[in-house]
């Protein structure tokens, strides 16, 4: 049986990867633009049944054997008002041994990503150490939850009912995964839960209005995937369609022509990081002109972290180390951005002695060790992972910036790239005064 199980988790990972194929394929709704509502409990608590009774069919593995789901299982669903949803099953977070301890890690990794949390605890149970932890967890995270009663078949434990009311757990569904009953009843309440959970921004948001002209500027060059646009250039042109704007894309090669037959100014020009210097060349200075990945870093969560750490770049220790941090595994090219353009410009522009490591998770490094962390656009990320990332960062005291904001700074271009954003220029100006007043160490 347990083997068994396995193997469908095993499937089930395989189904996920497919599912992240498509994504990034246009099929479906990508993950990164899903709100993800993840199941978290105890062992046996009927985590994936109750991932059944809201499908309505069997989509996950169920046994009474405790430890049958070993790795997240997920599946998505439209759910409205909440658009796109990703179901996340996980492992219990009460697994021993050494592997077990492995997937509770693993499971709170998950919560990370999570939009709204199904909290998933047996009725007929008095409440476990593990589940106690959990709800701490839960309530300093500040996540949206809901508690699922599951077993509702059977008689409550006054122990459980006694907790939950202690803990102000007062959300609560009861299910009873046997008869598939309560199913309606929590997608119900997750809609409920809707308003509660903050709006990503779209890559416009505040930059036009309906019947404006937005240029694009995408290189094609080797890194470009073939017969495809990126995720970031897609969902701004989508954005601009959904605003009623003209959209406009150019090549950087061929911009000059491209903007000199355009009938009238754009409102704003979005271009490609990487490509950034030239374009700022060809267009008038009183052209408003940011990146995608300035744009991205807005969308996916907060400017000013990375604007107040600036003033790490100016005072760089020498031997201090960066963290260059990308957040998918794609191919890299023999000029990659993250290998060799920005471990370049740090030894350039910010210290000769910088020294460079890569990773593609924060998860089980010292991030403590690194005097600066350079993110990449988190495009494949959610919104909630990402602050979760930022929020971690602050927390250690790590200064972090973006492949974006660290480029357009690089090339003398961050007041530009930040002009279309007005209100994010207070907290660059904060910098470009202290700047000034500070003088700087030599290199
Ligand atoms: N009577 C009753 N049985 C349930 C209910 N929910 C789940 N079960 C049973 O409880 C056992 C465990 O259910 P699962 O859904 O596999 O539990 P899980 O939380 O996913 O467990 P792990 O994957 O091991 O963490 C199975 O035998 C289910 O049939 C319920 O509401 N009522
Ligand atoms: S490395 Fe980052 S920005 Fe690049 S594709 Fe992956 S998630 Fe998106
Ligand atoms: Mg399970």
């Amino acid at each position: 049986m347990r083997q068994m199980a396995e193997n469908r988790v095993k499937q089930d990972l395989r189904e996920e990867k497919t599912q992240e194929l498509e994504d990034r394929g246009g099929v479906s709704a990508p993950l990164s633009l899903s709100q993800h509502i993840v199941l978290v409990g105890i062992r046996n608590a009927g985590k994936s049944s109750l991932l059944n009774t809201l499908f309505e069919k069997e989509v996950a593995i169920v046994s009474s054997q405790p430890g049958t789901t070993t790795d997240p299982v997920l599946r998505k669903m439209e759910l409205k008002p909440l658009g796109p949803v990703a179901f996340v099953d996980t492992a219990g977070v009460d697994d021993e041994g050494e592997l077990g301890k492995a997937r509770v890690h693993k499971t709170y990794q998950r919560l990370e990503n999570a939009s709204i949390v199904l909290f998933v605890t047996p009725i007929d149970q008095p409440p476990k150490q593990a589940e106690k932890k959990l709800v701490r967890f839960l309530k300093g995270s500040g996540k949206p939850y809901l508690g699922v009663l599951t077993f509702a078949d059977r008689q409550p434990h006054v122990e459980k009912l006694d907790w939950l009311k202690t803990e102000g757990i007062l959300t609560t569904v009861r299910v009873d995964n046997r008869n598939q009953k309560g199913g309606k009843e929590v997608r119900e309440a997750l809609a409920r839960l809707a308003s509660s959970i903050v709006p990503e921004p779209t890559p416009l948001d505040g930059l036009v209005k309906a019947g404006d002209t937005v240029l694009l500027v995408v290189p094609i060059d080797s890194a470009a995937p073939k017969g495809r646009l990126i995720l970031p250039q897609v969902e701004t042109i989508r954005d601009a369609l959904d605003r009623n704007c003209s959209v406009v894309v150019s090549k950087e090669s061929e911009l000059d022509d491209t903007y000199r037959n355009l009938r009238e100014r754009p409102k704003v020009v979005i271009t490609d990081s990487q490509v950034f210097r030239k374009v700022a060349s060809i267009l008038p200075l009183d052209q408003p002109l940011t990146s995608f990945s300035i744009l991205f870093a807005r969308k996916k969560g907060e400017l000013d972290p990375y604007l107040a750490s600036l003033p790490i770049l100016d005072r760089f220790p020498s031997g201090g180390r960066v963290l260059i941090l990308e957040a998918c595994s794609h191919h890299r090219q023999p000029d990659d951005i993250g290998t060799v353009k920005i471990p370049r410009l740090l030894r350039e522009r910010v210290h000769p002695n910088t020294v460079v490591e890569h990773a593609r998770s924060p998860e089980g490094i010292d991030l403590s060790q690194y005097s600066l962390i350079i993110h990449c656009a988190a495009c494949m990320l959610t919104r909630q992972a990402m602050l979760a990332r930022l929020y971690r960062f602050q927390q250690l005291g790590v200064p972090v910036l973006n492949y974006g904001l660290f480029l357009a700074w690089a090339n003398g271009l961050l007041p530009r790239a930040l002009e279309p954003l007005p209100e994010y220029q207070i907290s660059y100006a904060r910098y470009f005064i202290a700047r000034s007043l500070a003088p700087l160490p030599s290199v």
